[in-house]
């Protein structure tokens, strides 16, 4: 068990026997994903939380933002295990984030894992971003695993816990998602999803709550941020970009979260290797959301920011005028390499 010959990318069969000695001892554990949680951080949060919960731990699941939990995910919120951020004590013994490439990504809450070391806690860091700092006292880190819900899963096997439907959702949720709906799938990935559909999780329903419901009011939402959308050819290397803002204005009456399916739909455009939505946070505030075809690679413009995420799905935050914003996504673009 404890050779420390690799099993996948980024962690050996030792790291995850460590893992799991740290997880099965836990008698109280804080688990947080990213802030504007999606389906693979909130699931795997919620994945690994029931495993715990099984085990007669006391478990919170967490984000740093916002308070509420998005409306799109109550379909994964099983357990009673969700506590808005303002009620998670500043330290843990245990400490686990899913799905955060660094601290940062936790908001609010980005002192914990410092603070929870400093008290004498663990921090277990658990996740697939080529861009993780391994910012944990242990680190589960592997840039090959479809989602973070995989990683996850290998855990709860590893534990011994039940595959019930409610813990199997949550982690089909993340391997809907960060596939792009199976289209990002090896054979094995399809092994698993038969797994967790044999566990009883109804795929229809679970990805029409997730990713095909909305509020009717993101129609008119729509209209005005594709209506501003610009196609440039001759950005991205030659390759194409195509780029739109969502602006404060747009989301009025609207859950933030509702920003976060623009992409999907400006990535559709032939013309463009790269399509870009750039998401207005505050007045001069802007978390930008980048996504690749397949020749460039958007984790290092990302990077440019200060951000990051994966080779052809990146993002990042950053402060300036739209127009600024704009050009010096141009520039990373122009000198991101080609893959
Ligand atoms: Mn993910």
């Amino acid at each position: 068990m404890h050779s420390t010959e690799p099993v996948v990318d980024g962690y050996t069969q030792q790291d995850l026997c460590q893992a799991v000695e740290l997880l099965a001892a836990a008698e109280e554990v804080t688990v947080l994903g990213h802030l504007n949680p999606d389906p693979d951080a909130f699931g795997s949060a919620i994945a690994l939380g029931l495993a715990l919960k099984e085990r007669g731990a006391r478990v919170r699941v967490s984000f740093g933002a916002p308070e509420e939990l998005p409306a799109s995910l109550a379909v994964l919120n099983s357990g009673d295990l969700f506590v808005p951020a303002s009620a998670v004590p500043a330290t843990a013994s245990l400490l686990v984030t899913v799905d955060c490439a660094n601290p940062d990504r936790l908001a609010g809450l980005a002192d914990l894992p410092r603070s929870t070391v400093a008290a004498g806690g663990q921090v277990l860091v658990i996740d697939h971003h080529l861009s993780n700092s391994r910012f944990g006292t242990h680190n589960l880190v592997d840039v090959a695993a479809e989602s973070t819900t995989v990683i996850v899963l290998r855990l709860i096997d590893a534990l011994g816990a039940t595959l019930t439907e409610p813990l199997a959702r949550a982690v089909y949720a993340g391997l809907l998602t960060d596939t792009g709906s199976f289209r990002r799938a090896r054979p094995s990935t399809h092994e698993i999803a038969a797994r967790l559909l044999a566990a009883g999780v109804d795929p229809s329903a679970t990805g029409r709550a997730l990713t095909d419901t909305h509020p009717f009011a993101r129609l008119r939402m729509l209209s005005s941020v594709l209506g501003r959308a610009v196609l440039e050819p001759e950005a991205a290397r030659g390759l194409g970009l195509v780029h739109t803002s969502v602006q404060l204005a747009d989301l009025v009456g609207l859950p933030a979260e509702e920003a976060e399916s623009v992409i999907d739909i400006v990535r559709s455009s032939s013309e463009a290797e790269v399509a870009a939505v750039l998401k207005q946070a505050g007045p001069n505030r802007w978390t930008g959301s980048l996504r690749a075809v397949g020749r460039l690679d958007v984790n290092s413009a990302a990077s440019a920011f200060g951000g990051g995420g994966h080779r052809f799905a990146a993002g990042f935050t950053t402060e300036g005028t739209l127009t600024e914003v704009q050009d010096r996504l141009r520039a990373a673009l122009a000198a991101a390499p080609l893959v």
